[in-house]
């Protein structure tokens, strides 16, 4: 049998609660299949343990992590901490580190979910956002000056290399091709933005051109391509962006095939030199953190986007088929979902779907 290293991070708030469900639901999975099992180290780390040693996780986390296969994240921030200090401080390191450079969004319509823009049915929506993960307008280059003064001044740099925006581009018109997509949309703002925008198309488009001239390729404006995703999102297959348009995105993303609650992301190092690590889009959601209410699909989802990665997919596709079904039923579903069932009883209702398949 398979043995795959997990580092845990549950983090904060619902990260706490959605991590252990899902935990939960993978060994017994593990257990069914018999194909593969986790060796889990799980790490206090967050904004509580900021709170009690003045800093997210020990000074040598990432040294701590480097020897894992993958990392399970839940979510990151909290009240009482800023939240550029929770995330420079925990999640953007792990993603900069381990050059894990894309940031793989799938947005889906599943089986038992309504979108709100309802004349879409399951699968009529089926596309992925591939954000770049490491530069970009996350660039922690800049300063602030003459601080408390009138001419105070603050300046945070956007940062575009060739090499890190050939490597994202290229990334997503290989993925069109190995599943099957005919195009690639590249999220741009080339007419505002004049230095960084242009290069970006520069190299969408030479990178098509030359290596990917199957593939049809199309840039569009953030702002348009944001209206496109409420009007037209069937039309989408792969979607590419910056650090902060892919994220802003898929956001949306998530809004329009049911919630954030559901979607899952993979923070992937492709030359696998270094571990991936996988966390739903949500954050640790503080309203209802500790009701026990939070909804786990986005986790669980995102352990799914883990086994794609190990290369247990057939796994994965069992683990989302077995989701489905219980969002299919409508009867166990979170407050999110307009029901009244615990994170724990989704979970639970998802391992009944699992103990049912023929193992
Ligand atoms: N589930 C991870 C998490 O807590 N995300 C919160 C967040 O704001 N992340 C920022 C980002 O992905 O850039």
């Amino acid at each position: 049998m398979e043995k795959t290293s997990v580092a845990l991070i549950p983090g904060d708030g619902i990260g706490i609660e959605v991590v252990a469900e899902t935990r939960r639901v993978l060994d017994k999975l593990s257990a069914f299949s018999g194909s593969v099992t986790f060796d889990y180290t799980e790490f206090p780390w967050g904004c509580q343990y900021y709170v009690e040693h003045g800093v997210m996780a020990p000074r040598d986390f990432l040294s701590t992590l480097a020897d894992f296969e993958t990392i399970f994240l839940g979510a990151v921030g909290y009240p009482g901490v800023p939240d550029h200090v929770s995330l420079w401080g925990l999640l953007l390191p792990i993603r900069r580190t381990f050059e894990q450079y894309v940031n793989l969004r799938p947005v889906k319509l599943l089986r038992g979910v309504e979108s709100p823009l309802r004349k879409y049915a399951a699968g009529d929506i089926d596309f992925v956002v591939i954000r770049e993960n490491t530069e970009g307008e996350y660039s922690n280059i800049g300063g602030r000056i003459h601080s408390g003064l009138p001419q105070e001044t603050v300046i945070q740099n956007t940062v575009f290399t060739r090499f890190g925006c050939e490597r994202i581009i290229r990334y997503a018109y290989e993925l069109a091709v190995v599943s099957s997509k005919k195009k690639v949309c590249g999220a741009t703002k080339s007419n505002g933005i004049n230095w960084t925008m242009p290069f970006w198309d520069e190299i969408f488009d030479a990178v098509g051109e030359a290596e990917f001239p199957q593939v049809e390729r199309q840039l569009v404006h953030i702002d348009a391509l944001s209206a496109f995703f409420v009007l037209k999102p069937h039309e989408f297959e792969v979607v590419v962006a910056s650090n902060l348009f892919g994220d802003i995105l898929t956001d949306l993303g998530a809004a329009i095939v049911g919630g954030i609650g559901i979607a899952p992301s993979a923070n992937i190092n492709p030359r696998r030199d270094h571990p991936s690590m996988f966390e739903p889009v949500h954050g640790s959601a503080p309203d209802i953190a500790g009701k026990g209410i939070a909804n786990p699909v986005g986790q669980i989802w995102s352990a799914k986007m883990m086994l794609d990665h190990i290369g247990q997919s057939e796994l994965g596709d069992r683990l989302l088929e077995s989701v489905e079904e219980v969002l299919a039923e409508g009867i166990v579903r979170t407050p999110d979902f307009g029901g009244a069932s615990t994170t724990a009883e989704v979970a639970d209702a998802v391992i009944e779907k699992l103990s049912r398949l023929d193992w």
